[in-house]
């Protein structure tokens, strides 16, 4: 099985509210068909300008503290369902059997961290080769009440949960450098070992918040993760294909 992030950068333009990059998302659909059914996909993509505008603009991750924070928490998972139905409908043109799974009615968190999954459904739907498609969402967590669930922690915990051959995270940049990729003097990395994670982590790569969790995540992960630019035709058959591309987490 193999999991799939779709950066929210890679399928929407983050500066542009509620705009979606169409033609990315079947670039990468076209590229699945290639593969299905022979491999067992999972989709998980991310709040690009649908989720993370919203998500801020109701304090979402502050937790509950007032009304009006209740009906953010709604809006923000409607504007997800929004941006879920589009790369749905975009899978199922190309008769890829996509099928919607929302994040914040299978799991609960706990300041941030799943601490109860209801993945049955998931392992149900691939073993008749429906392809789930996931999402960061809102979520409701015991300590915090309501809190986002990212699509990066999903990641890690399906990884842990179910048999993962392979995990790719598709983003806007060609993988993991060793700081900012506006540096000119910014490096690739090809291999993500122990101590360039940590120096990822600790700071001394200027990399931003979003990169850092994904780093960390990724690290959580045994299988091989693969970190590419998802805007670039060709890359994800490279990845499945365990060619070389992006920046590469081996597998434990
Ligand atoms: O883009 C965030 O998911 P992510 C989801 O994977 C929302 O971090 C609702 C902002």
């Amino acid at each position: 099985m193999i999991l799939i992030k779709l950066g929210g950068s890679v399928i929407s333009n983050k500066n542009k509210p509620f705009s979606f990059n169409d033609s990315v998302v079947k670039n990468i659909a076209s590229e699945l068909k290639k593969f299905y059914p022979k491999k067992k996909f999972i989709i998980i993509h991310g709040g690009g300008s649908f989720g993370h505008p919203l998500a801020k603009k109701y304090g979402i991750r502050n937790g509950l503290d007032g009304k009006e924070k209740l009906i953010g928490f709604s809006h923000t998972h409607q504007a997800m369902l929004d941006l879920n139905k589009k790369i749905i409908e975009i899978f199922l043109e190309k008769e890829l059997p996509a099928f919607s799974i929302s994040p914040s009615s299978i799991f609960i968190t706990d300041n941030g961290k799943i601490v109860y999954g209801s993945i049955k459904i998931i392992e149900e739907a691939i073993k008749i080769n429906l392809i789930p498609v996931l999402f960061g969402d809102v979520v409701i967590d015991v300590s915090k009440k309501i809190d986002i669930l990212s699509g990066d922690a999903i990641m890690s915990y399906l990884a842990s949960m179910l048999d993962v051959e392979k995990a790719i995270f598709l983003m806007d940049v060609d993988g993991i450098y060793d700081r900012s990729p506006n540096d000119e003097k910014a490096r690739l990395i090809d291999e993500l070992n122990e101590e360039a994670k940590i120096s990822a982590i600790e700071g001394k790569f200027d990399v931003t918040g979003g990169i850092k969790n994904k780093i960390r995540e990724a690290m959580k992960m045994d299988c091989i993760v693969y970190f590419i630019n998802g805007l670039d035709e060709g890359n994800l058959t490279k990845a499945i294909e365990g060619k070389k591309v992006g920046t590469i987490k081996k597998g434990k």
